[in-house]
């Protein structure tokens, strides 16, 4: 219903709920398909969804929530664009008992009861899943490797924590040197770029670290552009795993993916249905994820979801 509180949907007599959902742009292909599965299965379990699109700008989150505050919906979810400065404006859901999930990204609180729960990636352990990879593939040499990468979002949870992630791991072999390392904020153009400066300025890379697969592609045409070869010359290592992305990785561009998956909508709906119930929920979901090489790719391609 449209009253307000945690216990509206159940005591107002009608039991949809209507659910306020500030999403962070469009930046992806990641984040597209996160979007259909958030509005499908709101559809399927009858959830009415206000759904805002921020253009990656946290002024522009911060409004969406004052607004679903405003309209008294049942429950807000929302994937944070960068993870600091948002208490404030959780204190003012809690203050209007509008319950609150994150899901996909996290936020820096350091009260937790700010949000009832947090679904999403490990993206520490996706940044280790790419690290140990790397380990593997130059086990045998000495010979310095010079890597570089495009991080995500500045801020984002995703962008620090698979650069941490990357760092435990290859940090600890000195042979491995980040030579460049700059944000291409999880776009495409971005990716381009950014890798288009790298190559000008560093004649000797061996591996790029893209935190998404986005402007992984993005920096093959800057790549390609500047007449090298894409998983050969350079090797290249992504997160994400949507279509494009596996694309090239079953086509010998990319030479291994970190699967982040975006397919969030079912368990977000659940819980929502779980919190408005009031009956407990686990204050963290982790969604569950896998890696894959270019051989793995060519088999899973023509299923992949997204
Ligand atoms: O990896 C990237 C997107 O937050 C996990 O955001 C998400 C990231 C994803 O733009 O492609």
């Amino acid at each position: 219903g449209s009253g307000g509180g945690a216990t509206s949907a159940t005591s107002s007599g009608d039991d949809t709920i209507t659910m306020g959902f500030s999403q962070v742009g469009a930046e992806s292909g990641w984040r597209t398909a996160n979007t259909k599965s958030v509005q499908d299965s709101a559809k399927n379990a009858g959830v009415t969804l206000k759904f805002s699109d921020a253009q990656q700008k946290q002024e522009n989150q911060i409004k969406a929530l004052r607004s679903f505050i405003q309209q008294k919906v049942d429950i807000i979810a929302f994937s944070p664009v960068v993870e600091s400065g948002w208490d404030t404006v959780l204190q003012e859901a809690k203050r209007a008992n509008i319950p609150v999930i994150l899901t996909d990204r996290a936020v820096d609180s350091k009260d937790t009861t700010l949000y009832k729960t947090f679904l999403g990636s490990d993206f520490v352990e996706e940044g280790k899943k790419a690290g140990q990879w790397l380990v593997e593939e130059y086990k045998s040499s000495t010979d310095p490797v010079n890597i570089v990468e495009l991080q995500g979002t500045t801020g984002s949870a995703p962008a620090n924590d698979r650069k941490a992630g990357f760092l435990e791991v290859v940090g600890a072999d000195p042979k491995f040197k980040i030579i460049a390392t700059q944000t291409g904020d999880f776009t495409r153009a971005k990716g381009k770029e950014v890798m288009e400066a790298f190559l000008k300025s560093n004649p000797d890379i061996d591996v790029l670290y893209a935190h998404n697969d986005d402007m992984g592609l993005g920096a093959i045409e800057a790549i390609e552009g500047a007449g090298k070869v894409p998983g050969k010359d350079i090797k290249i290592i992504t997160v994400d795993a949507v279509k494009d992305g596996m694309q090239a990785l079953a086509d010998g561009k990319i030479n291994f993916i970190v699967e982040c998956s975006p397919l969030l909508g079912p368990q977000l709906m659940d819980l929502a249905k779980k919190v408005l119930k009031g009956e407990q929920v686990p204050p963290r979901v982790v969604t569950e994820e896998t890696t894959f090489t270019q051989e793995q790719a060519k088999e899973v391609l023509s299923t992949r979801q997204y």
